[in-house]
């Protein structure tokens, strides 16, 4: 049964995902009155959706859940260095039973309509499902990868076979063993599906634009030992990744690639290729800013794809090209350079040989090439940050509607709020360290900040949070300043909006780092909220 939401409430949360799940415990603690409605007919976001064979986190288990609840942190034991999806599924439904958190919730139920009502200070709400409700303050945990993108490729909806995007893959799953697979897409969500696709499907053809640069994860299963001794020290040990610049226990290197020799660079190159993980996009201080520095790890990484990928010619392709190591997401890899070693894959290069339709149950290439397929995979990646946001009519003082408002790229103060936009928040969304850290420690500490703020608000008898013009037009001008200088803006990649047609190309996300983001929100909180306009 679908449970109605509530038609007046303090707070209303969009979504239930890892965000929308702490909003609702934590409010609920604080005594707010507080509902959360859900698209999905189930909890857990980016985690109930991402079903696809292959897909798990890039972050360490150990780092990338929650905090809050240190009976929580006690009762979870993690079994692998880099969880699969299944796992963090069961994890999030672990902590929602724990805490009661499905009677706060509506499934199955899409916000729509979020009207801002100047007069009555509230938020009018309406839902695909009917419901009418009203908020004093809404909670935007409506994701930052919850829009997947369908590539712009004519009579593609219209596909014979089987049709899956990896952003919200089929619930009762896809048939594979024994069928002529295509996949199209070669980012995190291609990396990770490939070599699990090709070891049941009869043959499998990666549609590849763009090679991306991935190294080994080296996934293992956890020590006991280990875990318990995280488990006895853990809020220590979470208290350094909550002022460290990526939100996780990341070594960040003080040298310059260009002042260490030949070998001792090999050397660390090598020692991050045998441990597996991201962390050689740190290795060196000039890797985010300085191209030539970068290029010497892009080097290295292309050395392995030669060494592991038998056909020269598929090796070569395979190695990334046009743009500088660690300006896309770096991929962490399973078996996914030695997939092409196997007979049934094939490398198809549609960089060279675009994709020009889909016709009945074929991928038609511009050369007239044709691949019948039973199943196409489409790895194609998200409408990310305001995708989600812009899908919901938001209108707010004197009727303005959001995508107005950031017609040229996102304008926020802190990545919360957004001037004409009173009593809105957005949790890990643009304008914050969001999707560029581990986004776990990004939503305990946005959503421990606007559940004190809303606190904040009722104790003093404020009915409105507007942002100050001032304030957002000096956060998004430092938000831009600090990406200015690094390589994010050569990667013609999501980050900046380059995935999906028309998208400004801003580069929306904070690079200054999760610890010293988190000062300057405790110190705006600390100054009653300076920036906001409270009334
Ligand atoms: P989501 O999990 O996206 O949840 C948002 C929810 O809002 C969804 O359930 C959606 O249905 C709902 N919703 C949206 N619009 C509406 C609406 N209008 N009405 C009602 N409901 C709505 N981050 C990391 O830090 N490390 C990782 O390793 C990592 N791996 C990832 C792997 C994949 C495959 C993807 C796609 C993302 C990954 N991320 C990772 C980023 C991920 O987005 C965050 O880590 C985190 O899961 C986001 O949680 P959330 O609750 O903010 O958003
Ligand atoms: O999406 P992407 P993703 N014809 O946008 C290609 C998180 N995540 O789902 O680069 C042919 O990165 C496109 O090609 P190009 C993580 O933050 C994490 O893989 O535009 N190809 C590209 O290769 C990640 O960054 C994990 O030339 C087309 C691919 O599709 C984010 O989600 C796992 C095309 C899209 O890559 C998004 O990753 C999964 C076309 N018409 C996701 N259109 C972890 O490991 C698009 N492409 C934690």
């Amino acid at each position: 049964m679908r449970a109605t939401p509530p038609a007046e409430l303090d707070v209303l949360v969009v979504g239930a995902g890892f965000s929308g799940l702490y909003s609702l415990h934590r409010l609920r603690t604080l005594g707010r009155t507080v509902h959360v409605i859900e698209a999905d007919d189930d909890l857990g976001g980016v985690w109930y959706r991402n079903r696809y064979p292959g897909a798990r986190c890039d972050i360490e288990s150990v780092d990338y859940c929650y905090s809050f609840d240190d009976r929580i942190v006690q009762e979870w034991t993690w079994t692998e260095r880099y969880p699969a999806q299944p796992e963090i599924l069961r994890y999030i439904n672990f902590v929602a039973d724990r805490l009661d958190l499905r009677p706060g919730i509506t499934f199955d139920t899409r916000v729509t309509e979020l009207h801002w009502d100047q007069d009555a200070a509230h938020w009018r709400v309406a839902t695909d499902r009917g419901d009418t409700l009203v908020a004093r303050h809404v909670i935007m945990a409506s994701g930052q990868l919850s829009k997947p993108q369908l590539p712009a490729i004519e009579g593609i909806a219209g596909f014979a076979g089987v049709l899956a995007h990896t952003g919200d893959w089929p619930r009762s799953g896809v048939e594979l063993s024994g069928k002529r697979v295509g996949v199209i897409g070669t980012g995190s969500s291609g990396v990770q599906t490939v070599p699990q696709i090709a070891r049941q499907a009869a043959h499998l053809s990666v549609f590849q634009r763009t090679a991306h640069y991935a190294i080994p994860a080296r996934n293992h299963g956890l020590d006991p030992a280990y875990v318990a001794d995280l488990k006895s020290r853990f809020q220590e040990y979470r208290e350094i990744a909550r002022h460290h610049p990526g939100g996780t226990h990341r070594r960040i290197g003080t040298e310059s690639a260009h002042d260490v020799d030949p070998a001792a660079l090999e050397e660390t190159f090598r020692g991050h290729w045998d441990k597996g993980g991201p962390d050689i996009l740190a290795a060196y201080r000039d890797f985010r800013t300085d191209e030539r520095a970068a290029e010497k790890a892009g080097d290295f990484v292309k050395e392995r794809i030669r060494e592991i990928v038998h056909d020269p010619e598929t090796a070569e392709r395979l190695c990334p090209k046009g743009y500088p190591f660690g300006s896309k997401r770096l991929v962490l890899e399973i078996d996914y350079y030695t997939t092409f070693n196997r007979e049934n894959v094939s490398l198809v290069d549609v960089a060279a040989d675009p994709i020009v339709r889909v016709e009945g149950d074929e991928v038609v290439l511009a050369s007239g090439v044709r691949h019948e397929l039973d199943v196409l995979v489409l790895a194609t990646g998200f409408d990310a940050l305001t995708g989600p946001l812009f899908a919901i009519d938001i209108r707010g003082i004197g009727g303005a509607t959001l995508p107005e408002a950031w017609a040229d790229g996102p304008r926020t103060f802190l990545g919360i709020g957004t001037h004409g936009f009173p009593n809105l928040y957005v949790v890990a969304g643009a304008g914050s360290p969001s999707v560029i850290s581990n986004v776990l420690i990004s939503i305990e500490q946005h959503v421990e900040w606007i559940t004190d703020f809303i606190q904040y608000q009722y104790k003093n008898g404020i009915t409105t949070a507007e942002v100050s013009v001032e304030a957002q037009d000096r956060w998004t001008q430092e938000v831009y300043d600090v990406a200015a200088p690094t390589l994010f803006m050569k990667g013609n990649s999501w980050y900046l909006g380059a995935n999906v047609p028309g998208k400004p190309r801003v580069f929306a996300l904070y690079l200054g780092g999760v610890g010293h983001y988190r000062d300057i929100c405790d110190q705006v909180a600390a100054d009653d909220y300076t920036g906001f306009t409270l009334s």
